[in-house]
């Protein structure tokens, strides 16, 4: 059998796992057998950059990690990746900060990550690279010779060619993802934009299954939505909704219900609509005022740019005002904390809150959905509002859909879950939980790898550097 090789940006190394369990740490722990290695960067900076690969092995897996100077971190990381591709992935042109320099630190951080994993690959292994920072791995390890099937999954949205041919040098990405043998994406409407793009731009066609010949090579793309382990998740919210943490949470709420929100600090997650949500309910709907409480969970990223400080200052603001206009000496109607909270504390708080408000203004898929679904009590299931443009609204409609820049439409959204009979509470979460219970973050590897198995190897030629 073929060695599992993941390359991604940060690689959730074993001693950090506790602190930093996000979406793709626990996706992809399914797919990560004893022999796999996992390849990316350190988290550190130093001058020395990737010219040195550290490694580690736990549980039978192998880390392997470089560092990045600070010149790459800044080109490659915070202004490229962070500045330039993610607003432009989530439609906020308005964001976009485009510098040929960063561009060029990019491709050459790219560059030398395929010159720093080269000598760990052995022949026959299946290489699957995860998410923006990385799209032109496959390119620069076809340059040094690699004939190996390589895969690449997309963790954000993909966008139309109107959109996406506003980045300078789109072509170029367009090509480095033509490159990979299989390129994966969360919901169908990604999929579609991508290969817009391609026929746009490299006069390339698909046929209905994404499949499609790029430089005499068959190629595909495939829709595969990231999931959870639906079960483990419920079992975990069960435990810990017992645990201290949620005692001491559902203490300080007295009578009141509670609706959380719990996403990392991005302008993507649509954080000050949601706020502006919030004072609206209160005003529109009085009745309310005492009787929920709103806890946020946003823990702070990405803090060296602009944008999130700006973010920041505006939702400090906004709480401000919300607070103040509404809290009474005994109650206060939006809590908000700008840190990280533990993964098993978190599952006890979803299973406690009778709402869960996830509106991003575009999300890839949004963990937090999924999540909060498999941690409710299926005899008294809280109700799921969620953004329309989030992936996960593909499928998980028997959520409250919203549209995330609609105030009033989550106000009201909110009223209606509150209002809820219980057995349409148990109909709706039901039918959710099945979803998510079927889709898990098993299938979504598994999906993922059997296509990337199926590909051929590339046949053997010289390597272009070697030529040229
Ligand atoms: P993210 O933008 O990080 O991921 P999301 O999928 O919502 O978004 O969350 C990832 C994980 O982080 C979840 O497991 C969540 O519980 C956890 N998390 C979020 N906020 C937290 C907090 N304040 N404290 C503790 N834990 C927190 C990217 C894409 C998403 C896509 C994922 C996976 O942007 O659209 O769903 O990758 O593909």
């Amino acid at each position: 059998m073929s060695r599992l090789v993941i390359v991604s940006n940060r690689v959730p190394l074993p001693n950090e796992r506790a602190a930093r369990a996000g979406g793709l740490a626990v996706a992809l722990a399914d797919a990560l057998i004893p022999g796999s290695l996992w390849f990316g960067w350190s988290g550190r900076r130093s001058a020395r950059g990737s010219a040195v690969t550290h490694v580690q092995r736990s549980e039978g897996i192998t880390y392997a990690t470089v560092d990045l100077t600070d010149a790459d971190y800044q080109s490659f990381y915070v202004n490229f990746s962070n500045g330039a591709l993610w607003p432009l992935l989530h439609s906020r042109l308005g964001l976009l900060e485009f510098q040929s320099s960063d561009y060029e630190g990019y491709r050459h951080v790219n560059q030398q990550f395929a010159a720093a994993l080269f000598p760990l690959l052995r022949p026959d292994d299946m290489i699957w690279v995860h998410d923006y920072h990385l799209i032109p791995l496959a390119t620069e390890l076809r340059a040094l010779g690699v004939r190996n099937r390589i895969g690449f999954f997309l963790h954000t949205p993909f966008v139309p060619p109107s959109t996406f041919l506003a980045l300078p040098r789109a072509n170029e990405l367009l090509t480095d993802l033509a490159t990979y043998d299989v390129i994966g994406f969360h919901t169908r409407s990604y999929r579609r934009a991508f290969l817009e793009c391609l026929a746009e731009t490299l006069d390339v066609s698909a046929d209905k299954d994404g499949r499609f010949m790029f430089n005499g090579r068959p190629v595909c793309a495939i829709v595969d939505p990231i999931g959870i382990d639906a079960t483990g998740f419920a079992q975990l919210a069960d435990d810990t909704a017992r645990g201290p943490e949620a005692r001491m949470l559902r203490e300080s709420l007295g009578r009141s219900n509670l609706a959380i929100g719990v996403d990392r600090l991005d302008y993507s997650k649509g954080l000050a609509n949601r706020f502006e949500a919030v004072g609206r309910f209160f005003h529109s709907y009085p009745q309310h005022r005492r009787h929920l409480t709103f806890l946020q969970i946003a823990a702070r990223s990405r803090e060296e740019q602009g944008a999130y400080q700006r973010l920041r200052r505006e939702l400090d603001r906004i709480v401000g005002d919300i607070n103040g206009r509404y809290s009474e000496f005994d109650w206060t109607p939006l809590r908000y904390m700008t840190r990280a909270v533990k993964r098993d504390t978190l599952a006890g708080f979803f299973r406690l809150a009778r709402l869960a408000v996830v509106t991003p203004l575009r999300d890839g898929m949004n963990l937090v959905a999924k999540e909060y679904v498999a941690a409710q009590d299926p005899q008294d299931p809280g109700v799921l509002i969620l953004s329309r443009f989030a992936g996960a609204a593909e499928e998980m409609t028997e959520a409250l859909l919203v549209n995330p820049y609609d105030s009033d439409e989550i106000a009201a959204a909110m009223h209606a879950g509150l209002s809820m009979s219980l057995g349409e509470r148990q109909l709706r979460w039901q039918t959710l939980f099945d979803k998510v219970a079927e889709n898990t973050a098993e299938r979504f590897c598994s999906v993922f790898l059997s296509h990337l198995g199926r590909t051929d190897l590339r046949p053997e030629r010289p390597t272009l550097r070697a030529i040229s």
